[in-house]
């Protein structure tokens, strides 16, 4: 397939491009999963027909406070069973989204109200969770911010989701199918199109001096992004949503993997900024342009403080904790001898056949019993083994946990993690809520192929 160049042009070439008008909100709120045309490729290429949600990609971002409520009526209008996951929350497991574990999947033409706590101030996301693999890779994903009950000293907030598109330059609609068993059976769907809130020439206007929090979400199906800010002084200040105990300069390269969410605070301080991603051999290129003009009247600030924490980010001690192992196996060019797949043994060739290409802990998809039953409160100690050659981007639903490093300390709380192949990892985190909450690779081809699993806390 011709590649799109990801070179940016001028960004006013594209300014005439379709936005897209939001419904006016209905009483209840809803969110509407329907069709729209968005023209995500450049002027020239046609417009692509998504799954959205409330006719734009990304979705609209839904804001609440911390300690509130969102309440909204997902009202679907596609031809497809669906629902919403709402990524990072430690939320109530009947309102997860998970088709087939916590709910039904909506059908077309129904209706699922959810409602549900905010524990966490923070950067979390939603996206479908029924066939995420197709249903995301269409659009269906949005910001969800949780504001922190005192505001930062920056001069804007501003979300940043990052995502890429996987379209044939012919038609400008979505390449098919979205199972390909090569992109299964290997690092996943990837795009020829990369950019930021449904633009690949998305830009941001600053004045010299600005500070700006810049929230990343990681909504692509596949793909880790590698990031370098450019003309910007930065601080990490939040993971997954979770606040950092102090502000970590920004100086190296940033990666996020697939869900994975970073808050930036950053001071601009050239008179070109941007921020860059990697795209191969040294060769790094503008996602996000930064357009500045001008100063701002403000002088340069010290570095900032850190957020106030959220409640419950202390794991409890970990001597007695119960421990786990998971292999995670499979996939091209390292493959497996076999695993369960709906009750059977299956030798990987019957498995290919059955287009599944990984197994967790020996076990491909969901199965009847969980991969672990845990005590509500229990903690827990997960050591994950790649036995892959690839890659994955590991998300438990329900809880954050902390990698426990080789020296015992423990890494910042996140709710997804990327694991390298060949490189034991271990998380720990406390079973303290409780449901059935599914653990599995957000490459979402990975997901769909095998590596889903799930943990029972009761
Ligand atoms: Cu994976």
């Amino acid at each position: 397939m011709t590649q799109f160049s990801m070179t940016r042009r001028g960004f006013c070439a594209a300014m005439a491009a379709a936005t897209v008008a939001r419904p006016a909100l209905a009483s209840p709120e809803t969110l509407i999963a329907r069709k729209a045309d968005v023209q995500l490729a450049p002027e020239g290429y046609g417009a692509t027909q998504v799954w959205s949600y409330d006719g734009s990609v990304p979705g609209p971002v839904l804001r609440a406070r911390q300690g509130h409520r969102i309440t909204r009526q997902l009202v679907n209008e596609l031809d497809v069973p669906t629902s919403v996951h709402w990524h990072g929350i430690r939320i109530d497991n009947a309102m997860d989204g998970v088709a087939g574990l916590t709910q039904d999947a909506v059908p077309p033409g129904g209706t699922f109200d959810y409602d549900f706590a905010l524990p966490d101030a923070g950067t979390y996301w939603y996206h479908a969770h029924t066939n995420s693999m197709e249903q995301v890779a269409r659009g269906l994903s949005g910001a969800l911010i949780v504001e922190e009950p005192d505001a930062l000293d920056v001069d804007r907030d501003e979300v940043l989701v990052l995502d890429d598109w996987l379209l044939d330059p012919a038609t400008g609609g979505f390449a098919e199918p979205f199972n390909h068993p090569m992109m299964m059976s290997h690092g996943g769907r990837t795009g020829n199109l990369v950019g930021v809130n449904g633009r690949y020439d998305f830009t941001l206007t600053a004045q010299q001096n600005e500070r700006l929090r810049l929230r990343l979400i990681n909504a692509a199906n596949a793909r880790i992004f590698d990031l370098r800010l450019e003309g910007m002084t930065g601080w990490a200040i939040a993971l997954d949503g979770m606040p950092l105990d102090a502000p970590v300069p920004v100086t190296d390269v940033i990666t996020l993997a697939p869900a994975q969410r970073i808050d930036l605070i950053v001071d601009i301080v050239a008179q070109e900024a941007g921020l860059l991603m990697w795209m191969q051999e040294d060769n790094w290129q503008l996602l996000a342009d930064v357009t500045v003009s001008g100063q701002s009247a403000r002088a340069a600030r010290p570095a900032p403080s850190a957020l106030p924490p959220n409640p419950r980010m202390e794991l409890p001690a970990l001597a007695d904790a119960r421990k786990l192992e998971m292999v995670m196996e499979g996939g091209a060019m390292a493959g497996m001898e076999s695993a369960v797949y709906q009750g059977e043994r299956l030798s990987f060739r019957e498995m290919i056949e059955r287009g599944q290409f990984w197994a967790l802990a020996g076990q491909a998809g969901l199965s009847d019993t969980p991969f672990a039953k845990l005590s509500i409160g229990e903690p827990v100690r997960l050591k994950l083994i790649n036995r892959t050659v690839f890659p994955h981007g590991m998300h438990l639903h329900g809880t954050h946990f902390r990698e426990v490093h080789a020296d015992g300390s423990l890494g910042p709380l996140r709710d997804t993690i990327l694991s390298v192949p060949n490189q034991p990892l271990e998380i720990a985190f406390a079973a303290d809520n409780p449901g059935k909450w599914l653990f599995h690779c957000h490459m979402l081809a990975h997901a769909a192929s095998g590596m889903t699993t799930w943990i029972n806390v009761a």
